[in-house]
C-alpha cells in the first residue's frame, strides 16, 4: 500500500494555512521555553525541599518488598490518577458548562438541547461531534422517557463515553516494524519518541532511532539525548543533510541488526525553505521500497493544547498520508482535552497514545474505557 496520496490541487490552498498553524506552533514554542524556565526553577525549590528531608524519614532498603506484580500495579494506578488529575480542567470545562445550562432549565425542551450543544462545541469538542452527541442524548431521553433535568449531565458521560470506545482497538507492535513520527514543530515529537522507546525497552523490544530531522542540530541531539536515557542507537547524519539519506542507513541497520521497531523522527518546520509534506512522501517511498517486509506506522503527533487547530492540522496532513494512529500530547492540565472526542469522532483514526507530561513515562496506550473513566472521574 501506498503511503502518501498523489498530492491535490487543495494543497496550494492549504499551504498558507499550514504555515499559519506553523508560525502558531513558533510562538507556542517560545511560550514552552519561557514555561519552561520557570518549570526548571520549581525543579531547583522542590530539589532543595528534598535534600532537607531527613533521611530518617525514609524507610530503610528492607523495609520496602516490592514484588513485581504490586510495582506494576503501581505504576498503572499511577498512571491512571496522573490521567485523571491531568484531566482535571478538561473535565470542568465540559462539565461546568453542562450543568450552568442545566441550573437554568426547569424542563427538557428544545432549547435546552441547543444550549447545550453550544455548551459543548465551547469545550473543545467541535461542532459536529457536539451535534452528533445531542442527537444521540435526545434519543435516550425520549426513549428512557427521562424527566429529570439533571440526569441529562449523566446520559452526556454516557454517550461520551460510548463514543470514545466505539471500534477501540489496542494498539500491538507487530516485529519488524517502522514508525514515522510526524507533526507540525513544538507539538512532543522527539519527547513522545523517548517515551515510546522507553516503552517499547520494557517490553524487551530491539528499538533503533532515524534521526531524520535534519533542519537544526538541536533536533538530532535532542533525539540523542533520548536515545541515550534508553540505552538505544541513533542513526544520524550531518545537520542539512537529506533526511531521506538518514532514512535509508537506518532501514539497513534495522535489518542487518534484526530490531523490532525503526523509529523515524522527521521535521515539523521546513516552511519557506522545503516543501514539508514533499519530504514526507520521500521518507515513506525509501521506506516502502527498501524495508518492505516491515509493518509501517505514520503516527501523526497532535497537541491537545492547540483544541481545534490540532484537529485542522490532522485534517490536512490526512490528506495526503495515510495516517495509522494518531499520539496526543500535552494532555496534562488542559482545558482543550475535549478535542479527544472530536479526533475521535471525525478523523476516523484510532487514538494510539497520549502523552501527560514531559517524563519519560508519561506516555500511554489509549484506551478508551480507561481514559472515559478518567475524564468523568469514576473509580
Ligand atoms: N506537559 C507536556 N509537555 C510535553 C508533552 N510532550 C512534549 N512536551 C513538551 O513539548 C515541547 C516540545 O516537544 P518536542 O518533542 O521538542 O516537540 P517536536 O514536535 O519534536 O518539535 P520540533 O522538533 O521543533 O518539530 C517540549 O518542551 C516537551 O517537553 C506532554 O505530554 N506534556
Ligand atoms: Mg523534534
Amino acid at each position: 500500500m501506498a503511503l502518501f496520496k498523489l498530492f491535490k490541487n487543495k494543497k496550494n490552498n492549504n499551504k498558507n494555512s499550514i504555515n499559519t498553524q506553523f508560525e502558531n506552533s513558533d510562538i507556542q514554542h517560545e511560550n514552552i521555553d519561557e514555561n519552561k524556565s520557570e518549570l526548571n526553577e520549581n525543579i531547583e525549590q522542590n530539589e532543595e525541599q528534598v535534600s532537607d528531608i531527613s533521611e530518617s524519614t525514609l524507610p530503610s532498603p528492607t523495609e520496602i518488598t516490592p514484588t513485581e506484580n504490586n510495582t506494576e500495579e503501581k505504576k498503572k494506578k499511577g498512571f491512571f490518577s496522573k490521567i485523571k488529575s491531568g484531566l482535571n480542567k478538561t473535565r470542568q470545562n465540559i462539565m461546568n458548562s453542562v450543568e450552568h445550562v442545566l441550573k437554568s432549565f426547569v424542563k427538557i425542551d428544545e432549547e435546552l438541547f441547543e444550549e447545550l450543544e453550544e455548551a459543548l462545541i465551547m469545550s473543545d469538542i467541535g461542532v459536529e461531534t457536539s451535534v452528533l452527541i445531542i442527537e444521540k442524548v435526545k434519543d435516550i431521553v425520549k426513549s428512557e422517557k427521562i424527566s429529570d433535568v439533571l440526569e441529562i449531565k449523566n446520559i452526556i458521560a454516557r454517550v461520551i463515553t460510548e463514543m470514545l470506545e466505539e471500534n477501540d482497538t489496542e494498539f500491538e507492535l507487530k516485529s519488524p516494524s517502522v514508525i514515522l513520527v510526524i507533526g507540525v514543530n513544538g507539538v512532543g515529537k522527539t519527547t513522545t519518541i523517548g517515551k515510546l522507546t522507553h516503552n517499547f525497552i520494557e517490553q524487551n523490544k530491539k528499538v533503533l532511532l532515524a534521526a531524520a530531522d535534519t533542519f537544526r542540530a538541536a533536533a538530532i541531539d535532542q533525539l540523542q539525548i533520548w536515545g541515550d536515557r534508553s540505552g538505544v542507537d541513533v542513526i544520524k547524519h550531518q545537520e542539512n543533510s537529506d533526511p531521506g539519506a538518514v532514512v535509508f542507513d537506518a532501514v539497513q541497520a534495522a535489518k542487518a541488526r534484526s530490531t523490532d521497531v525503526l523509529i523515524c523522527d522527521t521535521a515539523g518546520r521546513l516552511h519557506n525553505k522545503k516543501n514539508l509534506m514533499e519530504e514526507l512522501r520521500k521518507i515513506s517511498k525509501i521506506i516502502n521500497r527498501e524495508y518492505s517486509n516491515a509493518h509501517i506506522e505514520v503516527f501523526l503527533v497532535l497537541d491537545a493544547t492547540t483544541g481545534q487547530n490540532a484537529l485542522q492540522q490532522a485534517k490536512l496532513f490526512k490528506e495526503v498520508t495515510d495516517i495509522t494512529g494518531i499520539i496526543l500530547t500535552k494532555l496534562d492540565g488542559t482545558a482543550k482535552g475535549g478535542i479527544i472526542i472530536a479526533i475521535k469522532n471525525e478523523l476516523k483514526i484510532p487514538v494510539r497514545f497520549i502523552g501527560v507530561g514531559e517524563g519519560i513515562d508519561d506516555l500511554q496506550k489509549f484506551k478508551a474505557s480507561e481514559f472515559a473513566k478518567a475524564l468523568f472521574d469514576i473509580e
